[in-house]
């Protein structure tokens, strides 16, 4: 009887010893609840753009007035920077400081964003502009870049949000953006102007979040697939489709009806960053925080499905 007690606080020790020495990167932002990450990697270093989280517990809904900004020459230290941008910096604007992404051209650094209009009904994008990755930002326009009205391929009020923009190899950029339905437009060299017509693209349980990068010589296209969300994918050999659906990229996020992700590839790596509901003591659908975990290609360029975890990037 005492070999078997000596044995069982010999394994207790050692389960107890290995549980203190995982270091548990995920979530990488601690300081603050954070939703909608999109990153930017400019020269040597990663620039993690996200919303802030702000509803006290109790609240059933966002709760959001400003973006943040962080970064990090390693993917596993984050510098917190001065809030680089908040909804009144766009005076025709009232709340709802969305899911965003920031992209540069030129030495110049564009920042579109989604908030409520506040003259035109529904959820808009706006532009900010900086000199420098971490701001201060300001509205680049005066006015939406899409406002609610220009799109009719969905009659919810929210299908204009959720900006992604990517610069094709030629110099041309596009902006994509959606809920229920996925839109695309070519953006004109001041990264201010729409320039043409605005597209449709169909796809299977599209909800929002789309996402636009390019490995090789494919294009992906990953977005929020049903409600709760997982996140899927597209892929094409051009930016402009035909696309196809190949699956799901990763599961259902911890305790968040949300996932939004953004990848990149640093310095050999690549990269999946997405928010979950996971944070201690009291994170949840509209308290997030923005997690990293690696993501790696089959041989066909197919993503393989992506891993989430505590451990984050060690
Ligand atoms: O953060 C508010 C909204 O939740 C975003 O715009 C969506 O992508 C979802 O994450």
């Amino acid at each position: 009887m005492k070999k078997l007690f000596t044995s069982l606080s010999i394994l207790l020790l050692s389960i107890a010893g290995t549980a203190q020495s995982i270091k548990t990167n995920n979530p990488i932002i601690k300081d603050k609840y954070t939703g909608d990450p999109a990153a930017l990697v400019y020269k040597d270093k990663v620039y993690l753009y996200a919303g802030h989280d702000e509803a006290p517990n109790d609240f059933h809904f966002y709760k959001m007035n400003e973006w943040l900004v962080y970064s990090s020459s390693d993917m596993k230290t984050w510098e917190s920077h001065p809030v680089p941008l908040k909804v009144t910096d766009f005076k025709w604007a009232k709340n709802d400081a969305w899911a965003s992404q920031v992209i540069e051209r030129n030495g110049k650094f564009y920042w579109y964003v989604t908030v409520e209009h506040s003259s035109v009904p529904g959820k808009s994008i706006g532009v900010a502009v900086s000199d420098s990755p971490t701001g201060p930002f300001k509205d680049a326009l005066g006015k939406a870049l899409i406002t609610n009205d220009m799109t009719k391929f969905s009659n919810i009020s929210w299908d204009d949000i959720d900006p992604t923009v990517y610069i094709d190899t030629d110099g041309q950029a596009y902006l994509f953006w959606g809920n229920t339905a996925c839109h695309y437009a070519k953006l004109k060299e001041n990264m201010t102007e729409i320039d043409g017509e605005i597209h449709h693209i169909k796809l299977p349980n599209f909800t929002e979040a789309p996402w636009i990068h390019k490995h090789k010589n494919w294009y992906y296209l990953s977005y929020a697939y049903e409600f709760p969300e997982k996140i899927a994918y597209v892929m094409s050999k051009s930016i402009n489709g035909p696309w196809e659906f190949k699956g799901i990229l990763n599961e259902i996020a911890g305790n968040s009806n949300t996932n939004h992700q953004s990848i990149i590839e640093f310095k050999g790596q690549s990269y999946f960053i997405y928010h979950n509901g996971a944070s201690i003591p009291d994170g949840g659908s509209f308290r997030r925080s923005v997690c990293v975990d690696k993501l790696f290609y089959n041989k066909d360029g197919t993503m393989k499905r992506v891993i989430m975890t505590s451990e984050g990037i060690q």
